[in-house]
């Protein structure tokens, strides 16, 4: 069957290389690598500018959540030894300004055309070419596309009974205005408990006249212990830049450096893992989970940190029963990414802020000035949806990718997501993803993910044009075989416990499959690395 043509409203760009969709950080980084194979590179981005994640999500509070000095670019050692960070975890409006730095470092911003969202790609057999249709009626074609489209930058709104007769403003933190907004006097309800709701929480708390909490599952989280970085801690980065870079490419299986102990949690009597658990907590952030080797790994010993924090949250929260609904108890402690905050459990303390278990009482409506659960009805005069992202498939699926033979990638991925190392999927030649399901990804400290894929595809259309090659493609053979062992991995962790979005769990009728890599950066970048040294084994190229 012939493939499927799009109607293009008229055609641009005599001749291009690389499409490249989005200009979040892998967009950018992928722009400048292709650029400097000489390549024509042109990047759609449908925001205004830069930034993806960071152009996008601008509620209160957001930042990182990795260390500012390691969740940056580390392919220029210039721009890492200019680049000053304010603080441990830098604010939104810092790495967006980061991310701008960035694409006026490099001049990047004169092939990226803003405001313009990819709607289609269809892969022509005859010509090898992807015709790549954008929201401005154009037509643009390229030998590649690489979607750099990010794993969480579909915002997704439930289906609320009633959604349409609010009044008050709605807004989405994965959406958020970019004028400032004034909560100041306002009765406030938050929908959600995950990273983005504990992060804008207790700034909300700041000035809401009451601020209601409606949360359908606790979270754990650790202190951020965020503050200002000194000179001395920058500059003891910097002198040692090579070799942390080169430690979390390799050595760490999330892409952070932190002291990891060989050790499990059972290892230790209970006073000293108790310790351990202390001095983690006390020195805050996303190590926690890194205070023994096992605790993803072994259950027992994840309900050792899982009672270290409940007990935290019985200490910090007042009231009982708020913290007793606080508590997390339905699944491990990591196998929901963890969440890092500034006072979010101590917020709870506030007269004027109330937990809502919509567990036990669904949302039932809500109504012009309210919402309802429980047969009670809690006035807001805004609404903030904390409810997260179509993670990792949604904002691919938003595009009708149309591959060999017309098949469309949604089709093939209807019943989860299939890839070879997360960076092609079988009968979509030349099309690549950065970060895509398959690979480390979301488990990692995503900047040393996409450095490593940008790096890996940019070295591949770099082989395939010295050997004059016009089409790569994975094999179904390779895909099958690195699904099985991407499943196999996480059948031997707790992650599959919990109804995360790493499973697509939180959207109703989404496959749940366990969607990122769980073997480490390390070890994946070694089995990509061999790959290419095979001349690409497991992929065809003609
Ligand atoms: P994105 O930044 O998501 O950029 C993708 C871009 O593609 C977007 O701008 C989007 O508009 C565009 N796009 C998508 N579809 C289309 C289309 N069809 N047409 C045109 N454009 C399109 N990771 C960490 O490692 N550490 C952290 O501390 C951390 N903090 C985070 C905090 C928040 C609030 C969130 C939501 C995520 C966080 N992440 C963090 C994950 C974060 O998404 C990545 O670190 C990183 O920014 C992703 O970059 P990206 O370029 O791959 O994707
Ligand atoms: O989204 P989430 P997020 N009715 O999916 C609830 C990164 N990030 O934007 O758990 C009622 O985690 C849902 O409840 P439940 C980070 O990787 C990082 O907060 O499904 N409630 C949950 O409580 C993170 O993991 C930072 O029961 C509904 C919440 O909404 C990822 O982005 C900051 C509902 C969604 O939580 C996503 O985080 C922010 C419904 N119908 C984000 N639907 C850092 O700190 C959903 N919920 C760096």
């Amino acid at each position: 069957m012939a493939a499927a043509q799009p109607q293009p409203v008229s055609h641009q760009n005599a001749r291009i290389d690389v499409v490249v969709v989005g200009a979040g950080f892998a967009g950018l980084y992928l722009l400048y690598k292709l650029r400097g194979l000489g390549l024509a590179v042109k990047v759609f981005e449908q925001g205004g500018d830069v930034g993806g994640t960071w152009y996008w999500n601008r509620y209160p509070g957001a930042r990182c959540d990795v260390e500012s000095m390691q969740y940056s670019f580390s392919f220029d050692d210039k721009l890492q030894q200019e680049w000053d960070w304010s603080e441990r975890y830098a604010p939104q409006p810092e790495i967006l300004r980061y991310a701008g730095h960035v694409a006026d470092r490099y001049d990047l911003r004169k092939d990226i055309q803003f405001n313009t969202t990819v709607k289609s790609a269809v892969f022509d057999e005859r010509a090898n070419r992807w015709t790549v249709t954008t929201s401005d009626g154009q037509a643009t074609i390229a030998q590649h596309v690489v979607l750099a489209t990010g794993c969480l930058s579909n915002a997704r709104t439930p289906e609320f009974r009633g959604m349409k007769d609010f009044k008050g403003k709605v807004y989405h933190t994965g959406n958020w205005p970019h004028e400032p907004v004034d909560f100041t006097g306002l009765r406030v309800g938050v929908i959600g408990t995950g990273s983005s709701a504990i992060q804008s929480i207790p700034l909300i708390a700041e000035q809401a006249s009451q601020l209601t909490v409606f949360q359908r599952t606790a979270n754990f989280s650790v202190p951020a212990r965020n503050a200002p970085l000194t000179d001395d801690e920058r500059k003891s980065f910097r002198d040692n830049y090579p070799e942390i870079r080169r430690q979390a490419r390799e050595d760490f299986k999330n892409g952070i450096v932190q002291p990891i102990p060989d050790r499990g949690a059972l290892d230790d009597p209970e006073h000293e893992r108790r310790e351990k658990y202390h001095a983690r907590w006390t020195s805050g952030g996303l190590t926690f989970m890194g205070v023994y080797n096992n605790l993803v790994l072994d259950q027992r010993s994840n309900d050792t940190a899982a009672d270290f924090i409940r007990e935290r949250i019985s200490e910090i929260v007042s009231d009982p029963e708020t913290a007793r609904l606080l508590q997390p108890i339905d699944h491990p402690v990591g196998s929901k990414r963890i969440c890092v905050d500034t006072d979010y459990y101590a917020t709870f303390n506030r007269p004027h802020v109330t937990l809502v278990d919509i567990k036990a009482h669904p949302i039932e409506q809500i109504l012009p000035y309210a919402l309802r659960t429980g047969g009670k009805d809690y006035e807001v005069d805004a609404l903030v949806l904390a409810t997260g992202f179509d993670a990792m498939t949604g904002s691919v699926a938003k595009i009708d990718i149309r591959g060999r033979g017309g098949q469309t990638l949604n089709d093939k991925w209807s019943e989860g997501p299939r890839t070879y190392l997360g960076l092609m999927s079988a009968g979509f030649p030349n099309l690549f993803i950065v970060t895509g399901p398959g690979s480390p990804s979301v488990l990692s400290n995503m900047i040393v993910s996409i450095e490593q894929h940008v790096d890996w595809i940019t070295d591949c259309v770099a082989y395939m044009r010295d050997r004059g090659a016009e089409v790569i493609e994975a094999t179904r053979s390779a895909e099958d075989k690195w699904v099985a062992h991407v499943n196999e991995v996480a059948a031997g962790t707790l992650y599959p416990q919990a109804n995360s979005w790493y499973m697509g769990a939180n959207i109703p009728g989404k496959p749940q499959i366990f969607m990122p890599y769980i073997g480490g950066v390390g070890v994946y970048r070694q089995i990509c690395n061999d790959i290419a040294a095979k001349d690409y084994e497991g992929f065809a190229m003609t």
